[in-house]
């Protein structure tokens, strides 16, 4: 499986010092820098020798490189760098793109995911300089999005699949979008579907989106679980491509971030226009609700709580696509268990 991915610039490789680093996710811990550039530039001839040619051009009077129309990226190099699984590209010979794989990974079955995906991104989509940060850091974020699904629905998971004997499961794979603003109960809610658990006040703020499946008899769910935080959110539309489905979760006890989360939504949907993916929205944390906790539910006061929700964020507005809308509570699993024939009707399966 894919754990990070990293790229590093410079005018000239060759020059240690002026090599800018970037990596995503941003937490792993930073390997010893020096060693690292010096495997990925040196341990290579060929490498070594494409660098050592550009610098010694670029060194003559008078010249003044312009970027090609298309960027030039080359095959990508399998290296192993104090047990971490490296697998890196030199693009434009002045970034060098990777790959950083779990040990038992194949470099090589990434190969061609990997070179298409940076085709995609950097030759055929809209052009990008990556010259300002926000630029390469989008471009890490979708390199990523997109490496991180083929690891993880192609290679990872097929062994485990051709175990299945349904042979559903090995054709059947959606993608669930699940997003809403912070502390509305994502991580919780996948926690709940994979391992029916749940902790009060245990999580922390998600900083990366994260993958979890859900087994289900009409085939499996790739839940990506985005994270919620204000700084985050503009990453939504890039989790969101290809999704079969969109799940919406708001925390319903917390009226004071209603508006918050009705902005949100209707600002995500307003992009996605048009697209048609049906849409799952689910009012989390009812076990909140002072009037419905303790054990019977009281009918008449859900519809009545129903009726307010749908009309304060017009979720009646909603007419390109089709959705549906229901309380949950991870906490009790009030009504945890519709969440995946739901999914799967909307889906039309
Ligand atoms: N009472 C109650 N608390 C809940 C419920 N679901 C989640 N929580 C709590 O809400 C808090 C936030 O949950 P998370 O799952 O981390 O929220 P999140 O949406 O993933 O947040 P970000 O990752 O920041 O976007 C945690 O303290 C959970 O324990 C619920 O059904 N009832
Ligand atoms: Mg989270």
């Amino acid at each position: 499986m894919l754990k990070s991915i990293f790229l590093f610039k410079g005018q000239n490789l060759l020059d240690l010092e002026d090599i800018n680093i970037y990596i995503y996710p941003s937490n792993l811990e930073a390997f010893e820098r020096n060693n690292f550039l010096q495997t990925l530039i040196y341990e290579n001839e060929e490498r070594k020798a494409t660098l050592q040619k550009k610098f010694r051009i670029q060194g003559k009077k008078g010249y003044h490189p312009t970027r090609p129309q298309n960027y030039s990226i080359k095959k990508p190099i399998a290296q192993d760098m104090d047990g971490l699984n490296i697998y890196s590209t030199l693009i434009d010979g002045n970034i060098i793109m990777g790959l950083i794989l779990e040990d038992n990974d194949n470099p090589y079955d990434y190969e061609d995911a990997f070179l298409e995906c940076l085709h995609e991104h950097l030759n055929n989509i809209t052009p990008t300089s990556l010259e300002k940060e926000d630029e390469i850091e989008n471009l890490l974020i979708s390199v990523f999005i997109d490496i991180r699904r083929f690891s993880d629905e192609i290679i990872n998971k097929k062994p485990q699949i051709e175990y299945e004997s349904q042979k559903i499961l090995r054709e059947r794979f959606f993608k669930v979008f699940l997003f809403g603003i912070d502390d509305s109960g994502k991580t919780s809610l996948i926690r709940r579907l994979k391992f029916d658990k749940f902790n009060h006040n245990y999580f922390t703020p998600s900083k990366q989106f994260n993958i979890e499946y859900v087994k289900h008899k009409k085939g499996l769910l790739a839940w990506w679980d985005m994270p919620g935080q204000q700084v985050y959110r503009e990453k939504w539309l890039l989790g969101a491509q290809d999704a079969n489905i969109y799940v919406y979760l708001i925390d319903i006890a917390n009226q004071r971030r209603f508006k918050e989360v009705k902005l949100e939504f209707w600002s995500f949907m307003k992009k996605r226009k048009l697209d048609k993916v049906p849409l799952l929205i689910l009012g989390n944390k009812l076990d909140l609700i002072n009037y419905l906790s303790g054990h019977e539910k009281n009918e008449a006061q859900l519809r009545v709580l129903r009726q307010e929700i749908l009309e304060y964020f017009e979720f009646k507005k909603i007419d390109d696509r089709d959705w549906d809308f229901f309380f949950i509570s991870v906490k009790t699993k009030y009504n945890i268990s519709k969440i995946s024939d739901a999914i799967f009707q909307l889906i039309h399966l």
